[in-house]
């Protein structure tokens, strides 16, 4: 390699600056984290030049029998994280993203179509409504989930939780293929065995996307949705810690239909340096420190939740059994955008967020989504949390005093001065 190479001082430059922001703000992105420096040193590495289509010992390229050894090690990992006693699953660990997962198992599960006058001539799928905490790839009109299927969409009950009669309802009059349980902003605990009645009752697979909530359930802090779903989703980058990617789970039965939707269904060549971050980062979930850290998270979670309500916010659901809480400004002239950069500029990053019955578009939102893994990665526990609640609920009060958020900017510089990230960060 030639030093020229690394002169990209346009690239590099921006690297190093976003390097910095990490260090030195607060991260409350519920979907975000920090993978640990193996991690990104394996997606760093010269597995990215190699090609290896197909699954292990099943290859369409020359010279896999290194990274034939990686993605076993990968499925295996999966498999012992994720499997219950006395239930097997398959896992095909190479989906780019969450959203290429849940791609992937709709093509390999269900008749697309295309919307008519009358209505959709593809299978129908059930999910969470977007502004209610769904995902977009749970059947959204403006996403391939629905537009290729028919996408219906039940919503959270006034409380803030999800209403399983509601749930019912919803199933035996649109008759899903596919039903999905599982969030982007949901605080509380899915009851995946009540799914599964459903899903049985209408005749519809269960599918489980977790990828929120992941770290959670591997750790014990999260019922297992294994025996109750038929196939479950993940992506492998926020409560779990590794690198950006997606998995697929499933029962046995299915992964032959499941593994030719990733490839050649969906996918070309699978990224293998990310499959080995993959393959580290559920190493690293094997170990006791994974336990106490996703234990941690919910700790802080709720003595944030607690303060935020302490300080006269309004939580959806009322507060968090999660890693995660949403702030519901819907009485507030303060829209979550306002929210999001105000917090901004006070260093402390969120997305802005929408809540059930909303009012705003969503581009504005009334809604701030709050979560803890990224500052429980570097160290942070329920004392830190509340401080910060407390900034937070002063931003929220008064987003436009300028010297506000410039002294909490300074303060919470100083704070992460005192949790390090990396060890020369
Ligand atoms: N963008 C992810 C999240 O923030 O929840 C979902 O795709």
């Amino acid at each position: 390699m030639s030093k020229q190479q690394w002169a990209d001082t346009e690239v590099w430059g921006a690297i190093a600056q976003e390097r910095e922001r990490q260090r030195d703000e607060l991260e409350l992105i519920a979907s975000e984290n920090y993978a640990s420096m193996a991690v990104m040193a394996a997606t760093g590495s010269v597995l990215t030049n190699k090609y290896a289509e197909g699954l292990p010992r099943k290859r369409y390229y020359g010279g896999c029998q290194h990274v034939d050894v990686i993605e076993n090690i990968a499925r295996k990992r999966a498999r012992d994280l994720f499997m219950p006693p006395d239930f097997d699953i398959g896992v095909n660990v190479q989906p780019h993203s969450g959203a290429q997962a849940n791609a992937a198992v709709f093509l390999a599960l269900l008749n697309g179509g295309h919307p008519t006058e009358d209505g959709h001539t593809g299978d129908a799928i059930l999910g969470l409504d977007l502004s209610n905490g769904g995902h977009l790839t749970h059947g959204s009109s403006v996403n391939s989930s629905g537009r290729l299927y028919h996408g219906a969409h039940y919503r959270l009950r006034d409380d803030g939780y999800i209403d399983m009669n509601h749930v019912r309802e919803m199933a035996r009059s649109h008759k899903p293929k596919l039903l999905i349980c599982g969030a982007s902003a949901y605080p509380r605990i899915i009851d995946f065995a009540a799914f599964r009645e459903i899903a049985d009752e209408v005749g519809a697979y269960l599918l489980a996307d977790i990828a929120h909530i992941a770290g959670l359930v591997v750790s014990g802090h999260h019922p297992n949705p294994f025996p109750h779903c038929h196939v479950v989703t993940t992506t492998t980058h926020k409560t779990l810690r590794g690198p950006r990617g997606g998995l697929i789970m499933g029962q046995r039965n299915l992964m032959k239909k499941l593994n030719s939707a990733v490839f050649p269904g969906t996918q070309g060549g699978p990224l293998m340096h990310v499959i080995a971050a993959k393959a580290i980062a559920f190493g690293e979930a094997q170990q006791p420190s994974f336990h106490t850290y996703c234990g941690q998270v919910i700790s802080n979670a709720k003595a944030m939740a607690q303060t935020l309500m302490e300080e006269g916010l309004s939580l959806v659901s009322g507060g968090t059994d999660n890693h995660l809480m949403l702030i519901d400004l819907s009485d507030s002239d303060v829209s979550g955008k306002d929210g999001e950069i105000a917090l901004g500029k006070a260093g402390i990053t969120v997305n802005k967020n929408t809540v059930p019955n909303e009012r705003r578009s969503p581009f504005v939102t009334s809604g701030i989504r709050v979560g803890t893994p990224a500052i429980t990665t570097r160290g942070m526990k329920e004392e830190e949390c509340r401080w910060i609640a407390r900034k937070i609920a002063q931003v929220l009060r008064t987003p436009k005093d300028e010297a506000l958020l410039q002294t909490i900017c300074d303060e919470v510089h100083d704070l992460c001065g005192n949790f390090p990230i990396y060890p020369e960060l």
